[in-house]
């Protein structure tokens, strides 16, 4: 049957038999997988809760073994081999998760409950073309300004909501400028990671350039406090940031931090309202709100606060939430039962609190599996916790402003910093609004859009250090900062 219109037609969803789930997962290390010496852990498919895998815990001696390993492959083969050689394992890395992209992505959605659609069209493309991107600076170091000594070996220690995303932020430069790396991802989602040590090996990778070890935080804990890593970088929360501050405090490794945020999306009222829209429910909505710079607090001018509020209900009615692996699905399962309990706890909070409403458009969540709906709260003000602490999950609170000088004062008062966003139809508003924003990323028009050539980092409890673009060699390089 030809479909009337676009909506008639609801694809089947995506075959999970693209991937071949192993039933147990070893560790990576110098080029072969493992046993760990841990306790194994199972990893579950948050949209089922059905178990996936059982994957190894490293022990403190199996990262030992992990760094060991990392270490002779940077002094034998990889700290001596010319970018140009580099270069061309990078470029292979990139063009084979580019051929694997539909297992990737099919992978990441089930360990992660992202929607398909996500996976396939933003995070994997955007994990080949970080392998693309940084391959092409392996052979030309000395004109990023920053030397061209490596540093060793990085230990790098990642987060769930953007499991391969993260990993390819990391490995990307390191490998580029000649380190190697051990990773630990995330206890709930260790799969893709796992995948692309095969691809690693797929590659010829030579062995110890990348080891993988899963675990839990006591792994990463001994990852980090190792004293032959020279380099840590860590992606997650500003509390377990501030912890491996600590821990690395009074040693000589070199350290960035990408933590936490609360951005502000401000919506000016001479914004183009359908697009600022659009903006708003990808600001907080892509990826479940698991991101690091949603945009969760809405400030909007008071005099076009009400047609927005209006039209963005309309269009979250428009959602479906549901089979992360239909590809129709806008909003996936959430990452962990703990994480729904901590959204669902500030959610509660929010209610008390505010004197506006809790609003979230009529949908039926699955019985089994993690879900939250898209939820918007009004009345909020720069008091309430859902306006000061990360929610990470699907939740927006708007507050609204009637001077620009207002809205600087409330999207700055925070004590993150890592993104914001502005909407307004005149480019000298925007250039003004956003040199006095507090933030290390301003989209203009726009929200959530990454590219591998841009610097992304934040100030203040957002961490220190950027990843990505020419900024983000500085950190593998003995000449550039951290
Ligand atoms: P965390 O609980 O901080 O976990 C991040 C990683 O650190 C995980 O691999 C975790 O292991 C590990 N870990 C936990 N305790 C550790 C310790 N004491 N020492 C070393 N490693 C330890 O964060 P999360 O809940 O996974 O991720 C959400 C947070 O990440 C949010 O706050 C979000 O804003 C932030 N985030 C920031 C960015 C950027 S770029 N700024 C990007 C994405 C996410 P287990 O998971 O196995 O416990």
């Amino acid at each position: 049957m030809t479909p009337s219109s676009p909506f008639d037609y609801a694809p089947a969803p995506e075959s999970r038999a693209v991937v071949d789930i192993k039933a147990t997962y070893g560790l990576f290390v110098g080029g072969e997988f493992v046993d760990g010496h841990g306790t194994p852990f199972k990893t579950v498919d948050p949209a089922t809760e059905e178990v996936l895998a059982e994957v190894a815990e490293a022990s403190d001696a199996d990262v030992d073994a992990a760094v060991k390993a990392a270490r002779k492959a940077h002094e034998r083969v990889w700290g001596r081999m010319p970018g140009r050689e580099r270069a061309k394992y990078l470029y292979r890395i990139a063009r084979i998760i580019q051929e694997r992209s539909r297992e990737l992505a099919v992978l990441e959605t089930i360990d992660n409950g992202k929607p398909i659609k996500e996976s396939r069209d933003v995070d994997v493309p955007t994990v080949a073309a970080h392998f693309f991107y940084y391959a092409g600076w392996a052979d030309k170091l000395e004109h990023a300004g920053y030397g061209t000594t490596p540093l060793g070996v990085a230990g790098q220690v990642i987060p769930w909501n953007f499991p391969l995303l993260m990993l390819a932020w990391k490995v990307a430069p390191a490998l580029a400028c000649g380190n190697t790396v051990v990773l630990k991802p995330a206890e709930t989602t260790p799969l893709t990671a796992l995948l692309f040590a095969e691809i690693c090996q797929q590659a010829d990778l030579p062995a110890g350039v990348v080891n993988i070890v899963t675990g839990a935080g006591a792994t990463g804990q001994a990852l980090v406090a190792h004293p032959d890593v020279d380099k840590v970088a860590f992606t997650g929360s500003t509390a377990v940031g501030k912890a491996i501050a600590r821990t690395v405090a009074g040693t000589s490794k070199k350290v960035t931090l990408e933590l936490g945020g609360k951005a502000a999306n401000i919506v000016f009222d001479d914004a183009p309202v359908d697009q600022a829209v659009e903006g708003i429910v990808t600001g907080i909505f892509f990826n479940q709100g698991h991101v690091c710079c949603a945009g969760s607090r809405l400030l909007v001018q008071e005099s076009i606060a009400e047609e927005v509020l209006d039209r963005l209900r309309e269009r979250m009615s428009t959602l479906r939430l549901g089979d992360p692996l239909d590809k129709n699905t806008d909003i996936g399962a959430i990452n962990s039962a703990a994480q729904l309990a901590r959204i669902r706890e500030l959610a509660d909070i929010g209610e008390q609190e505010v004197s506006g409403e809790r609003w979230s458009p009529a949908c039926e969540l699955p019985e089994r599996g993690f879900w939250f709906p898209p939820t918007v709260f009004t009345g909020v003000t720069q008091a309430h916790r859902i306006a000061r602490e990360e929610i990470f999950g699907p939740v927006l609170s708007v507050l609204t402003f009637r001077t620009p000088s207002e809205a600087v004062e409330k999207a700055n008062n925070t004590p993150f910093g890592l993104s914001a966003g502005i909407w307004s139809e005149k480019g000298s508003r925007i250039l003004e609004i956003a040199s006095r924003l507090r933030a290390g990323v301003v989209w203009a028009n726009t929200f959530n859009k990454f590219d591998p050539t841009s610097p992304f980092g934040g100030y203040q409890e957002s961490g220190y250090g950027r990843e990505g673009g020419r900024h983000g060699l500085a950190a593998y390089l003995e000449g550039g900062q951290r």
